[in-house]
């Protein structure tokens, strides 16, 4: 941050730092150095309170699909804040945004996935899930049936359920977790752990471990396998071909429920309306978020398809479970805007396409750059895995994602330092000329974290 900060700016980080929790924040530190003040956002351009300009080369936390400042989002907003600003889902009511929602949202998953249960966050929905899964086995009369598998470095959320799925070892001393009845496995990072190994025999022993694990724990035991078609936070990892197939395989063989976390991958951000389109998974439920609304308001969803739907639609016994906010009008009227704007603007297709393939196009001349040891993507999700010895693969020691990150910042690039993998995903509304703005940024820091390496 520049050395003479307004006194404006000077006010907000001495509130911030007096009185505000962050999430996944070292307060100490951030107390010491004062946090950035963002205050509008246009298109894919944030900008701080010192009037400094950044590409936003992650779509906020993976999310503003459309960009920013999107009026037909606000006015839908600002319609259902006149109309209707709330109302509650419970006790046999609903509202129309909630329930067009529904309908649309059935038009646009994958086959069959055409009930949804509506939350805040994808936390929420993925707790929901692990709610839901174990109900639908109790009323299948298997109670048993309840270990949920999922995987390492997979990022499901942070509540306690949420983070009990989720596989980031950080997450999980400070609140004496994962909760009885989680079970992690290996997940398929070819470049950072297969090695010598063909990539497609490196994705069916990953897969296998799956199974493994199945066995271990007794398929009567196991409820269910959840995992994010890619992998977001945990360093985006994108599964060798044979590994979904085979994943899927072993789920039908011993009867386990595959929970599909599309909260990253859903809305387009990989070419197609969700992840599970692309790698060609018929997943039987589903968590959304984020793109849903392009992150302009908190809500998420799960959507069953009728193994569970069945089951749950046709319960006697009253479901347990929902927040004051389900459903949520005005958040249900912005996902509704956003879907017709993604729609209008015929986005997943260009995702999936034309700004897809100049993306990836782009990510792949890095490969040149002497940190770089490898970049992979899909749609406009985008990795570069920043190592000391491109054959080895060997990292450098140290934090060199967060020294590549403060390097973007100063340069006026958002880009997610995840260990030493940077990651990019953009809004799916970025120009050529974005693209080529965003690539120019990244050089310019990769050089500067190379020459603060003592490489170049
Ligand atoms: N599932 C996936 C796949 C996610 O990426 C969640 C669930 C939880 O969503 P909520 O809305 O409860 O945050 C996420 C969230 C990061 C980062 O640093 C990623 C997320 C959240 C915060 C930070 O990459 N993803």
């Amino acid at each position: 941050m520049s050395p003479a900060l307004s006194n404006q700016t000077k006010r907000w980080q001495e509130m911030d730092a007096a009185h505000h929790l962050h999430p996944f924040t070292t307060h100490k530190e951030l107390a010491a150095k004062g946090a950035r003040v963002i205050t509008h956002a246009e298109g894919v351009y944030l900008y701080d309170s010192e009037g400094k300009r950044m590409l936003d080369g992650m779509a906020g936390l993976w999310c503003v699909n459309v960009g920013y400042g999107r009026k037909e989002l606000a006015e839908a907003g600002a319609k259902a804040l006149t109309e209707l600003p709330y109302y509650n889902n419970f006790f046999q009511t609903t509202n129309p945004y909630a329930a067009e929602l529904s309908e649309k949202l059935s038009t646009l998953t994958p086959q069959g996935l055409d009930r949804f249960f509506f939350a805040n966050s994808g936390s929420e929905a993925n707790d929901s899930f692990v709610k839901m899964v174990r109900f639908f086995w109790n009323l299948q009369g298997r109670p048993e049936k309840k270990t949920i598998i999922s995987r390492k470095q997979g990022y499901h959320g942070v509540t306690m359920a949420a983070a009990s799925l989720s596989g980031i070892p950080s997450m999980h001393p400070q609140a004496d977790l994962p909760l009885p009845g989680f079970a992690h496995i290996d997940y398929p990072y070819w470049y950072g752990q297969g090695g010598d190994s063909d990539p497609r025999e490196f994705g069916l022993k990953i897969a296998k471990s799956l199974e493994d694990k199945i066995l271990e724990l007794g398929a009567d035991k196991v409820a269910a396998f959840v995992a994010e078609p890619v992998q977001g936070a945990g360093g985006l990892i994108i599964p060798p071909e044979t590994y979904w197939p085979e994943i899927q395989r072993i789920c039908k063989k011993h009867d386990v429920l595959l929970h599909a976390d599309e909260v990253i991958c859903g809305f387009g951000r990989t070419g197609n309306w969700f992840g599970s389109h692309t790698f060609d998974i018929a997943p039987d439920s589903m968590a959304m978020a984020k793109g849903m609304t392009s992150g302009y308001q908190a809500l998420s969803a799960v959507a069953v398809g009728p193994r569970m739907g069945e089951v749950l639609f046709n319960a006697s016994e009253e479901w347990s479970h929902g927040f004051t906010y389900s459903g949520h009008p005005v958040a249900c009227a912005v996902a509704l805007a956003n879907i017709e704007v993604m729609e209008t603007e015929k986005l997943v297709e260009k995702c999936g396409g034309e700004t897809g393939a100049y993306f990836q196009k782009k990510l792949a001349t890095l490969q040149t750059h002497p940190l770089v040891g490898e970049t992979r993507g899909v749609g406009l999700l985008g990795a570069i895995e920043i190592v000391k010895d491109k054959k080895t693969r060997e990292r450098f020691d140290g934090d060199v994602g967060t020294m590549c990150r403060n390097h973007c910042f100063e340069s006026g690039l958002v880009m997610r330092g995840i260990g030493s993998t940077m990651v990019l995903s953009p809004p799916l509304t970025i120009s050529h000329a974005e693209l080529d703005e965003l690539f120019e940024l990244a050089v310019k820091a990769l050089d500067l974290t190379a020459r603060e390496l003592g490489v170049l």
